[in-house]
């Protein structure tokens, strides 16, 4: 049985104010064609279906017609789970009615999971869960997310029968890679679990980190299906698995538009603009500030141009890609700040981590 693993789709998802629904039916499409293509019996969806839990209607209606595709036309079975991003009820909407036409929706875990048995393979759905969740299921105190997360998976291991155990979970395994458009996923986060809790799975089906990577050869995230940072414009994919002989193909996806980020002196990047015009383009001014006329003039040139700051020497800071480890020194406040800049490229103003402060503050004396 062929089996795809992707997981964060973000439907709905804008990159500085601009709408990526047509990127994102672009590779629906890319998605259909290989589908058919590797005669894949299942497609597992890892978690962040959409980008908010309010999803828009473009990014419900565009979800609702991938489902109908791969379900009824190409026949597929797809099973689905909330990832941190999502709403677990919105998402998990009539899943019982669903379940029959082949596609498996899981929102919220309320009691210990229970296998959704395809062929030879059973599959055990983790949406993104809390360590409350988990102690109230379990009826035990957890200290460590690590230790409720392996409670769960001693739980799913006593259940091994003769068929193939396939775990689908939206979680943060610590050690693995981040990107720019994950770092909203640490603030606050002690949720980190390591790898060696999901031992003896034959495939671990991860989602909430948006960079492809293997933890090992059967513990893997597929990554998002497209770019959603200018500083992540690493090859996108999918992942294939063969659940008779547990190889593994990846299959590389095609953008509508690439990202690209052009910096330096004014002249330079206006002799490097020709050349991307159909690119999504972040530009990085070395030799000058921005005003509105200059603005207009480059947009202008450069159809797809999203964002562009003036470089300053001090206040400039690039973070390309770090490791989960040394975010894991930082404070939610530091992460907090970097986010700004990356996403608002500004700094966070006072006020603003007052009210963070403060929100913070609200929900720990929730807790
Ligand atoms: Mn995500």
């Amino acid at each position: 049985m062929k089996i795809l693993h992707t997981s964060d789709w973000h439907l709905g998802i804008q990159l500085h104010r601009h709408s990526l629904i047509e990127d994102q039916r672009y590779m629906l499409e890319q998605l259909y064609q290989i589908v058919e293509e590797e005669h894949i019996s299942i497609v597992l969806l890892c978690g962040d279906v959409y980008d908010t839990t309010l999803a828009t209607k473009d990014a419900i209606m565009l979800f609702d017609e991938a489902m109908k595709m791969l379900c009824q036309t190409l026949k597929c079975q797809v099973i689905v789970i909330a990832g941190n991003h999502d709403s677990h009820v919105r998402l998990s909407a009539m899943h019982d009615l669903l379940h029959d036409q082949g596609l498996h929706l899981y929102g919220l875990l309320e009691e210990a999971p229970r296998p959704l048995t395809i062929g030879d393979v059973d599959f055990y759905c983790v949406p993104f869960i809390h360590k409350d969740t988990l102690a109230r299921i379990y009826d035990q105190s957890f200290t460590t997310y690590e230790e409720a997360f392996t409670c769960l998976m001693d739980d799913i291991r006593s259940r091994k029968n003769k068929r193939r155990q396939f775990v689908l979970a939206h979680a943060f395994v610590s050690g693995a890679s981040v990107g720019e458009s994950d770092r909203l996923a640490m603030v606050g986060g002690a949720d980190h679990i390591s790898c060696e809790v999901f031992h003896d799975m034959d495939y671990v089906a991860l989602g909430h980190l948006h960079k492809k990577q293997a933890c090992s050869k059967h513990i893997r995230y597929s990554g998002s299906p497209l770019a959603y940072a200018f500083s992540e414009t690493k090859e996108k994919s999918v992942t294939i698995i063969d659940s008779d002989t547990m190889e593994i193909q990846v299959r590389p996806l095609k953008p509508l538009h690439s990202l690209v980020t052009l910096e330096g002196d004014y002249k330079d990047v206006m002799v490097m603009l020709p050349e991307h015009q159909n690119d999504y383009v972040k530009i990085i001014l070395k030799d000058q500030g921005i005003q509105y006329e200059l603005l207009e003039f480059i947009r202008e040139r450069c159809p797809y141009l999203l964002t562009m700051q003036a470089w300053q020497k001090d206040e400039m800071i690039e973070y390309q890609s770090v490791l989960a480890n040394e975010l894991e020194q930082l404070t939610d406040e530091e992460i907090l700040s970097r986010f700004f800049h990356d996403y608002h490229d500004r700094a966070i103003t006072d006020e603003e981590l007052v009210w963070f402060r403060e929100a913070k503050e609200g929900m720990m004396s929730c807790e």
